[in-house]
């Protein structure tokens, strides 16, 4: 277990901005033998939607946002390449990015790195990614599972947009798909027909890890 204090530390590095301190704690983290993904969910990602919210009562501004997100990114790189991966391959080969006119890929990234430590050979296409690239990137290296990350409510609609294009393309039924991002949710995931929807990087693998036993 992770000291409140120090997840607070991580949480509040974030949120002042602080880069050389974000860094330092990721190292110390590290160094202490902390668990790299507690660190990551309750501590720098805490730290980040505190910068959200402030974002959205204007108590900062987009410069900001920008800033705090590269402290955020700078710290979880080093937290994600400290992953163990585990040995055994799970075999799900999983395409996976932030749709199309989305920028947003800290979350998406965590997801990488956890589905990475869990033995699935995972394809990232990165961020704002054309809905037919998935497809693509699906059909070329023989994919199970094609995940869908979305941070804006109008982005959303992409997810959706990959449901169409692979029911249109028949090849609804060749792969499993995953939805994921903040304000994506159960209801939507429902609503477009994906086949699973997580809520985090550790909900993620759960759900793939079912989808292929179903
Ligand atoms: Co933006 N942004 N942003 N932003 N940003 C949000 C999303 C926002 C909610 C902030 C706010 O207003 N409160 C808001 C969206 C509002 C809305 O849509 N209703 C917003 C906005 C408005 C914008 C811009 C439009 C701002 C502007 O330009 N005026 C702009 C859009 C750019 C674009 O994409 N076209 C923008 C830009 C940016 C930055 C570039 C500055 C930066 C992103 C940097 C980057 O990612 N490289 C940024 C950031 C950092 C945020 C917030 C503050 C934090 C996002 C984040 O990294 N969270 C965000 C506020 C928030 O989400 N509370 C906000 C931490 C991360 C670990 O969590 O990404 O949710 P998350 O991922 C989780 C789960 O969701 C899940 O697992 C992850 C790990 O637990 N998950 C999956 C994610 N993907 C998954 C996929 C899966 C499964 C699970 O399967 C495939």
């Amino acid at each position: 277990m992770v000291s409140r204090e120090f997840l607070e530390a991580a949480a509040e590095s974030v949120v002042k901005c602080d880069k050389d301190q974000a860094v330092d704690l990721a190292h110390q983290a590290l160094d202490k033998g902390m668990d790299p993904l507690e660190v990551i969910t309750d501590g720098f990602t805490v730290g980040i939607v505190r910068v959200g919210e402030m974002f959205d009562r204007g108590e900062l501004f987009l410069p900001e946002l920008v800033l705090c997100s590269e402290v955020m990114k700078a710290a979880t790189d080093i937290l994600n390449a400290a992953v163990v991966k585990e040995e055994q391959v799970k075999g799900a080969k999983v395409v996976i990015g932030t749709v199309e006119g989305d920028i947003h890929d800290i979350g998406k990234g965590i997801v990488v790195t956890l589905m990475k430590a869990h033995g699935f050979e995972v394809y990232d296409l990165g961020r704002d990614v054309p809905i037919m690239r998935f497809i693509e990137e699906a059909e070329r290296v023989g994919a199970d599972v094609i995940g869908s990350s979305a941070l804006l409510t109008t982005t959303m609609e992409g997810q959706k947009k990959l449901e169409e294009a692979l029911r249109q393309e028949g090849l609804r039924e060749k792969y499993k798909t995953i939805v994921g991002g903040a304000p994506v949710t159960e209801r939507w995931r429902k609503r477009i027909g994906a086949d699973a929807y997580a809520e985090n990087a550790t909900d993620a693998v759960t759900k793939v890890l079912q989808l292929l036993e179903g």
